[in-house]
């Protein structure tokens, strides 16, 4: 259930830099890592957990129908948010709202969906070209491609120029690689030589399923089998998910095709607030990967550049404000007006939503006047 021969790992669990002949090849992007990037990283981490913590616990005091943990998955997805580009393109699952926030997606709009308050989330231009969640295991990774294709065959990829042309990221777990939407989306990137990113996380588990009856073979290898090359990293290393999604999404962008990034993780909390994972894992794996906790080892390495106490009291001062403020704004939703259902079905109007516009309203007025 662990690491592999083959699992690059720029940062030890230790919190030390690794050096061998694997990860070499990214010491120079890893120096070249300024101070201050190297400071977001913590701070995102950091702040995205405590605000994971806050909706799970306003979801056990009824405040939200369901909330998805992404607790211990913060290194994969902030590694990578931060090496794309304002240009790109990212499809989320359910679980990114580290990546949400690197892209200036406002948490509480997650929150709002969870709360039933919106019927799907926010505006992809104006969040960093966030896309929306998607629950339907896998089918993200079709619209990524779609997206992708279109990009390429816009002329807003592929031109040589690393500042201007766009890639695409898709997000998705070690269970949604058994579903047919993402190996659809393989053949169809390999055929097309999409833009393109497939960023697999793999926490360990499809719910109560575990990884290895998804596949007898690591994941990582699948992508051979479709011509598409493919790396696996540890994911609660920050700087080899950087450093990683970097140099692949500037392949994918420059006309190279799609890549395939599989960062093993681990989901330190239960599949949704609906599950009880205790019912079906041991202690003992989950205490592996406490040890192997993202945060604490990007904690220790800044410690050993020098940074101090000022720097991570400020963090957790951030975080505690950040948790507040998404408490107080949460508690403060209203619910949309009723007729908004109809606003987004159709992109013009259309008689049958009208229709039923209509018949709410008369509904609704037959009540007018009762107590
Ligand atoms: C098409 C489809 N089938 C089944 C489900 C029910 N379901 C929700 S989450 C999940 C497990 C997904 O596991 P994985 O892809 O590893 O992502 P993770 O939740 O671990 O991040 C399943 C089976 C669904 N939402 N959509
Ligand atoms: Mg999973």
């Amino acid at each position: 259930m662990s690491y592999t021969a083959e699992t690059l790992q720029l940062l030890s669990p230790e919190g030390r830099l690794v050096q061998n002949e694997a990860t070499e090849r990214y010491r120079g992007v890893v120096e070249s890592i300024g101070e201050e990037r190297l400071r977001d990283f913590h701070r995102t981490m950091s702040v995205v957990r405590r605000f994971d913590i806050e909706a799970g616990n306003l979801q056990r005091q009824g405040q939200l129908a369901l909330w998805i943990p992404s607790l211990g998955q913060e290194a994969a997805q902030v590694g990578s948010g931060y090496a794309a580009r304002p240009q790109d393109h990212l499809f989320p699952a359910y679980r990114e709202h580290a990546v949400g926030y690197i892209r200036g997606l406002d948490p509480v709009k997650i929150i709002a969906m969870l709360r039933g308050l919106s019927h799907g989330g926010w505006v992809p231009e104006e969040t960093g070209n966030f896309h929306l969640y998607t629950l339907v295991i896998g089918s993200q990774t079709l619209h990524a491609t779609g997206y992708a294709m279109g990009l390429a065959l816009d002329g807003e990829s592929g031109t040589g120029d690393l500042e201007r042309d766009a890639a695409v990221m898709v997000y998705f777990g070690d269970g949604a690689t058994s579903q047919g939407d993402v190996n659809e989306a393989f053949v169809f990137a390999q055929s097309y030589r999409t833009p393109q990113v497939f960023f697999l996380q793999n926490n360990h588990w499809a719910i109560s399923v575990p990884v290895s009856v998804q596949s007898r073979t690591p994941l990582f290898h699948r992508p051979a089998g479709f011509g598409i090359p493919s790396i696996q990293i540890d994911g609660n290393d920050v700087l080899a998910s950087y450093a990683v999604t970097l140099e692949n999404l500037d392949a994918a962008r420059s006309g190279g095709g799609p890549r395939f990034i599989e960062a093993l993780t681990y989901r330190m909390g239960a599949h949704t607030t609906s599950d009880d994972p205790t019912k079906y894992r041991l202690d003992a794996d989950v205490e592996y990967w406490r040890q192997r906790d993202p945060i604490s080892r990007f904690e220790t390495y800044l410690r050993s550049l020098g940074e101090g106490d000022a720097f991570f009291d400020e963090v957790h001062q951030q975080a505690e404000d950040l948790a507040a403020d998404a408490r107080r704004r949460t508690l403060a939703l209203e619910p949309p007006p009723a007729d908004s259902m109809f606003a987004h079905v159709y992109s013009e109007p259309h008689p049958v939503m009208d229709a039923q516009r209509a018949w709410l309203a008369n509904y609704e007025a037959s009540f007018e006047g009762e107590s």
